[in-house]
């Protein structure tokens, strides 16, 4: 059992990978593709290979990990410490193989974190409206249950995977290497993947991904990022999302771009609003960027 978070032995993961042209879902464990039933799912924790025991419960990037979740020493403690450690090293392995598959294809691929509410699929599906007509793009969906926001990212005429971690609280490289199978994205797309809604275990895991982006949602109040820095320490960009409601917010600007400053004065930030559209633009060049630096280095 994960202390920080709740993850708990019995997590199980499903993957599936909705049609974008009906309600239908494609069944991703069998090899003929059918369509299937709505409620299809492939249950890839339980296969051999993915021993969901093992690697669900894995919390902490490299070192970090240990610094998160600190043993008590006694009996058994270095037997605790070495497997964990094993654990780690073994995501951060797949998670270094994500990242060759997608340099290899020129994919740009970015990991979105937040808290639960902040925004990310308002925003995936205002990007998605923005840039669709650019070049391919692609969304991996994290959440613990349901295909709600797959169903919003396919709406958007989007090629879309979700991932439904049980109790799981975050994202792992070995799921998202079975979601990038599924989705098999074109040479110069863009894959943004959407992770479960926490500020803090996504930080933990190393997915393979290009960029790290967190959205902060102002309704979240400005000390998010002095509480959980971790988070925003490993961000290449901030976005303040939710400004509409400023006006109604205590909300203090300064104060938090002071916290931003301080655990992660390297990333850039912007302020935004999903919902309008505000501040969008420097988001899309942003990603028209990486876009084209994946595309050029493949
Ligand atoms: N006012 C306002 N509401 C927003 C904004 N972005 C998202 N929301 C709302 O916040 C709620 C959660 O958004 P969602 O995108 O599902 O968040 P997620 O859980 O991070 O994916 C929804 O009701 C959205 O309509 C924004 O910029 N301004
Ligand atoms: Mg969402």
């Amino acid at each position: 059992m994960c202390k920080t978070c709740g993850c708990s032995d019995g997590a199980q993961t499903r993957i599936t990978h909705l049609d974008v042209s009906g309600v239908a879902v494609v069944d991703t464990s069998g090899s003929s593709g059918d369509v299937l039933g709505y409620a299809h799912e492939h249950r890839y924790g339980d296969e051999a290979e993915h021993n969901h025991g093992v690697h669900s419960h894995a919390h902490g990037g490299a070192g970090s990990h240990l610094n998160a979740h600190p043993h008590v020493p006694g009996d058994g403690d270095a037997h605790v410490v070495s497997l964990e450690a094993r654990i780690l090293d073994k995501n951060d392995r797949l998670a270094e193989r994500n990242r060759g598959w997608l340099a290899g294809r020129g994919v740009f691929a970015l990991n979105l974190m937040s808290s639960p509410g902040a925004g990310k699929t308002t925003l995936l599906e205002k990007t998605l409206g923005e840039l669709a007509d650019e070049f391919p793009l692609a969304v991996v969906e994290g959440d613990q249950e349901t295909f709600h926001d797959a169903e919003r990212i396919r709406k958007a005429g989007c090629n879309v995977v979700q991932i439904n971690t049980g109790q799981g609280c975050h994202l792992e490289a070995d799921m998202v290497a079975q979601g990038l199978q599924e989705i098999d994205p074109a040479a110069g797309s863009i894959v943004f993947i959407e992770n479960v809604g926490n500020l803090v275990c996504p930080a933990l895991f190393d997915l393979g991904e290009a960029a790290r982006v967190v959205i902060l949602a102002v309704t979240e109040g400005e000390d998010k990022p002095a509480k959980y820095p971790h988070m925003f320490h490993g961000a290449d960009l901030i976005l303040i999302n939710k400004i509409d409601l400023l006006p109604y917010l205590s909300f203090d600007l300064e104060r938090c771009l002071g916290y931003l400053h301080e655990v992660a004065h390297h990333a850039e930030v912007l302020q935004i609003s999903a919902a309008t559209g505000a501040g969008l633009e420097p988001w899309f060049s942003w990603l028209r960027a990486h876009r084209e630096k994946a595309l050029a280095g493949s």
